[in-house]
């Protein structure tokens, strides 16, 4: 009860700060596009893991003020940058409770307007669980974002259970391999098969992949081989503050 307290203090004192994790563009070699990802450094407690005060957050409704904190947070970095002439596409989690919520949509448009961000620099990331909580729902509300140009991905990508027949009724652009797929298998590569497999079906139903969770050169080039479009993982670069991503791309161009 103390956490969830503190969380509720957190949120309000805007101590929740985003992260970005690079996506590498395996054709061109260069980062185009971040994951944002909630932080929170608890004053006495130290770093609180996300998959602590996320659930947590879920649990007691407080996602929704959480959630648009970051979105808010998001655009207005993703803006910053494209003002600046960079251009970062910016994919943020959106969780089960906010795509409910009904004034996502609103949300969207409020802070595309506000900070004069064009719709393609935002990307939505949605679960599996997520679109299969209320599918129906979920296609609708997908429909409205799309049509004003923002970006939708499937995330954690085979960990939950989608119906293939959902899936291409999803209005979606990327696909993210979940990182347990990249995983070696007592150092032997059998789950390249099913990398390989996720690649195709993503490609047959005109979405871009990603792969996420990627932590050696090696798998890069495998990836890269395999046609793999997008790489995300510790071997690029780890969650960063918004100066320290900065820095990422000053040292690529
Ligand atoms: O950031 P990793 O560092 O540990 O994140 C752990 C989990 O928390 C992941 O499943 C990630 O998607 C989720 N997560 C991180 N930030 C956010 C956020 O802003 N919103 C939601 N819904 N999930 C997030
Ligand atoms: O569930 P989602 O994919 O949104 O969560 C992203 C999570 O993956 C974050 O917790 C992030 O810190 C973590 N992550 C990012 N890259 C890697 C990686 O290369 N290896 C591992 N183990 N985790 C990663
Ligand atoms: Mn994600
Ligand atoms: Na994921």
């Amino acid at each position: 009860l103390r956490l969830e307290q503190d969380l509720r203090k957190a949120i309000d004192n805007n101590e929740i700060q985003v992260h970005f994790q690079p996506k590498l563009d395996l054709n061109t070699g260069k980062i185009t596009a971040a994951e944002a990802l909630a932080r929170w450094h608890h004053a006495d407690e130290g770093f609180i893991s996300p998959g602590i005060f996320i659930p947590l957050a879920e649990r007691t409704g407080l996602i929704e003020t959480l959630g648009s904190n970051v979105l808010e947070q998001s655009c207005r970095q993703a803006a910053s940058w494209y003002h600046q002439g960079i251009q970062i596409q910016v994919a943020v989690n959106i969780a089960a409770q906010q795509l409910d919520s009904g004034s996502l949509v609103k949300q969207v448009d409020e802070l595309l307007n506000k900070y004069e961000l064009p719709a393609k620099m935002l990307e939505l990331e949605l679960t599996e669980s997520t679109l299969m909580e209320d599918a129906e729902a979920a296609i609708v509300e997908m429909h409205s974002l799309r049509n004003r140009g923002v970006t939708l991905a499937i995330d954690d990508f085979g960990t939950g259970y989608s119906s293939l027949s959902y899936l291409q009724r999803f209005p979606l652009d990327i696909l993210k391999i979940d990182r347990s797929f990249l995983m070696t298998d007592q150092g032997n590569r059998s789950q390249g098969t099913l990398t390989r497999a996720i690649i195709a079906l993503g490609h047959g139903l005109n979405m871009r992949v990603v792969a996420e969770g990627v932590e050696d050169p090696q798998q890069l080039t495998e990836l890269k081989q395999l046609g793999c479009d997008f790489a995300q993982g510790f071997v690029i670069s780890r969650p960063v503050p918004a100066e320290e991503f900065t820095q990422l791309l000053d040292k690529q161009y």
